[in-house]
Formats: C-alpha cells, structure tokens, sequence
C-alpha cells in the first residue's frame, strides 16, 4: 500500500504550466523504528531549493517504509540535476537520491534510509498508511494518466486520448477532438459530456465525444465500438461540425456495405452485441476524418477500436475513394498491369493493356451527373470508368495522348463506380484526378 503526501507538490508547483518533473519519491528503510517526522530538503547543484519540509502520510501520520510522496518541480529545473535529502530529525536515519528533471516526465525515486536508531515509534512493522488520505487541491497529467485531487481524494484516470495540460483530454466537441494516431483500441468515457452532434442513421441523440484520425496514405479504416457500457452510434464526417459531411457508406472493400444507400452512420451493427456499432470505410485518401462515439442518452465508458489497412490502389477491392470536390494524388508508378479499357470510342488505340494502372472508386446514393479530370497528370494515359461489376465494359473513356483526360457521365444512378486511370504504351507516373458531382 502507497500513501502520498501532497505538503511538496503544493509548495513547489508554482508557475508549472507547460507539465512539470513530478518526482514520485518512495522511502524505505529497515527494521521497525517509524520516525514521527521526515524533513526533505530538495538540491540543485548544491544550492538548498527547499529546507526542510515535512512529509507525512495521509491522515497525517508519519510516513512509513514504502510509502512515497510526490514532488512537483518547476520548469526551469528542465535538464538540472536534482538532489532529495531525506531526514528524520531526532534520529539518525538519513537518506538521498539525485535525478535528472524532464520537464513533463514522471521519474520515480526510490531513497532509502540507513543508521536507524533510536527516537522512532514502533509499529511492529506494520501498514498504517492506509487509503482515505486527504490532498491538496491540484494535480497533473503525465503519460496519459491524469492524477488530481478531488473532494480530498487522490484520484487517477487513464487518459483515452492523452494530456491536455494538468487534465486527460476531453474530447467532448470540435474544440478538442481526441486523436486517433493509429489502430488500436481507445477506452475513454463520455459521461458528463453535452450532446454535441448526431448522426444521420439515428435521431435519438445524447451525450457525445468526438475523435479525428489523420491518414497520410490511402487506407480503409474501420471503426467499432464493441465492448462499450451504452448502446452506442458511431458517424464519420469529413468536417467535424458539418452534419452534411457523412460519406456514402458503400465501398468495394471486405466487410464493406455493397448497396449504395446510406452515409457513415451505423447504429447497431448487426456483427455486434449489444447495440454496438461498426463502420468500414474503404480506400479513403490521405485527409483527416472525424469520428463520433453518440449515446441515445447520458452516454458513459466507451471502447472505439479502429483499423487502418493501407489499399494498393491497384486492384478494384483495394480500389481508392474519390471525394468529390477534392483533387487527390496517387500513381501508377511500382503498379502491376491489372486491367485495360475495354476499347470503347477513341480508347480503342491503345486499351492500356501494356500499362501499369490505378483503380480509384466513387459511391452515389441519388442520380447525379459526374466529371472526372485528371488535370495535373502529366504522362499519356486512359481514363475509363465502370459500374459496378469491376471487370465489365467502360461505361466510357477518354484516352489523352496531351494530358488531361476529362469525362462527364450524365444522369448516373446509384451506386459503385469505378475509375481507371491506365498508361498508353507502358507510361506510368504521378496521378492527380478530381470527381465532382452535381
Ligand atoms: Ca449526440
Ligand atoms: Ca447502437
Ligand atoms: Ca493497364
């Protein structure tokens, strides 16, 4: 059992804004001899920082072996060394220990006390420390565990999403979206938050939190929220606070939704238990996403677990998602020759059959009309686009032996569409294609 005292950490925490060195500093010491005080004195570089200060447990008995007490250091100690003295006045238990301070770290001190001898109270050995000890008001967050004190209490709390300042991060709106920084599992809580958004697949909306992932290369992501407290709803925007920025749900991916209806929303997956929710996006480009973990009530612990698989852009299931509106960069360059045109009008001439190639796909869940351009790709190339049976006849093409190729499809309805971008006569490189929709 641990006790800390918080005497210190008041004393020294002034001006610590940026995370300060906490020192968490244990002290032993042999036989059964408790010492009714310990006086700390903290060193730098031989100057006396603090005189002796007592520590004392919770309850504000005397500190027994094994237990520890926490030091906050300023920032300006960052790289000095620092040495803890320990003593007992009355006796002559003495002990010392020099870390290195850095400057948002935790380092923990173990100081153990020699020459015990009389003066101490004997406790036979015994834990009296106990919990319940009482603390001052603060705290910090280091590592992703936040620790402060409430209502007298020392409480800690692993943070989902991190530090922010002396607290876990609260990712409970746009201000503060908690980062995904890479697949794995995120187990925070939402209790206490507002209702800050909801999605378009549920109306019963409550307590929220939103988290953002940033992709640098063309991925499919999927998020689920099983093994959370709450029946939970998870929607994808593209703009945080933009309801209107859901994308259609479909893609050509494994474990995709094939039917060209509804956007990233998902209440209950029917994969899951309990109300959970599963979203499989495939092939996004390189951007930043926003992902909300919605409640239909107060909300509470959730678990989000997210994948990223990276697609190759050169096979239809690994096919990359066209936005609209937004001009994205790919190649061919390193791609095997896996398709060619199927030699509608002008593509005839060369079908891109020698041609190393890029598959790129886009979702509609209405009619609508569609342009693709490649402006900005610079070798001589095929642009051709299929519904989707992926293997089938162009719906159209347009070869550019001058770069760009440009096609407008009038009236397409919904669905999966794919798109080719192909090399004429073995050329390859650097893509750079626009869809958009109206
Ligand atoms: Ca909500
Ligand atoms: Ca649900
Ligand atoms: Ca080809």
């Amino acid at each position: 059992m641990r006790a800390s005292a918080w005497h210190l950490a008041a004393l020294l925490a002034a001006g610590c804004d940026a995370g300060p060195t906490a020192l968490d500093v244990t002290v032993t010491f042999s036989g059964a001899a408790q010492p009714a005080r310990l006086a700390v004195t903290l060193r730098v570089d031989r100057a006396p920082l603090r005189m002796d200060v007592s520590v004392v447990a919770p309850d504000g008995r005397p500190l027994h072996s094994g237990g520890n007490f926490v030091v906050l250091l300023p920032d300006t100690l960052d790289g000095q060394k620092v040495t803890v003295q320990i003593t007992a006045p009355g006796t002559a238990l003495a002990g010392a220990g020099t870390v290195v301070a850095v400057r948002g770290r935790k380092v923990d001190l173990v100081i153990a006390l020699d020459g015990a001898r009389d003066g101490g109270v004997d406790l036979g050995g015994a834990d009296l420390a106990g919990d319940g000890g009482r603390c001052e008001p603060g705290g910090w967050c280091i590592e992703n565990v936040q620790t402060a004190c409430e209502a007298g209490q020392l409480r800690t709390r692993a943070c989902g999403f991190g530090c922010s300042g002396t607290t876990c991060l609260l990712p409970d709106g746009c201000g503060s979206p908690g980062d995904i920084r890479g697949p794995g599992t995120y187990r925070d809580s939402s209790l206490g938050f507002g209702n800050s958004a909801r999605g378009s697949c549920a109306p019963t909306s409550g307590a929220d939190a939103v988290t953002r992932i940033t992709l640098k290369d063309w991925s499919t992501v999927t998020f689920d929220t099983m093994g959370s407290a709450f029946d939970t709803v998870l929607f994808t925007r593209t703009e945080c606070a933009n309801a209107m920025s859901e994308l259609a749900l479909a893609g050509p991916c494994q474990g995709a939704l094939t039917t060209a209806v509804g956007t990233t929303c998902n209440d209950d997956s029917p994969t899951l238990m309990g109300g959970a929710s599963r979203l499989v996006v495939c092939g996004l480009p390189p951007g930043t996403y926003y992902t909300w973990i919605d409640s239909k009530s107060d909300g509470g612990t959730y678990q989000l677990n997210v994948t990223v698989t990276p697609v190759s852009l050169n096979a239809c299931d690994d096919a990359g998602r066209l936005l609209a509106g937004s001009t994205l960069e790919a190649t061919t360059s390193g791609h095997a020759n896996n398709y060619s045109s199927s030699g509608k009008a002008s593509c005839g001439l060369d079908a891109g059959s020698t041609s190393p190639d890029a598959v790129f796909y886009f979702v509609l869940t209405a009619t609508k009309d569609v342009t693709i351009s490649t402006k900005g790709t610079t070798f001589r190339h095929s642009l051709y686009v299929r519904s989707d049976a992926c293997g089938g006849t162009d719906l159209a093409c347009d070869i550019a032996i001058n770069p760009p190729a440009m096609l407008t499809l009038k009236k397409l309805t919904p669905g999966i569409y794919f798109v080719f971008v192909d090399g004429v006569a073995g050329d390859r490189g650097a893509i750079a294609i626009t869809m958009t929709e109206k």
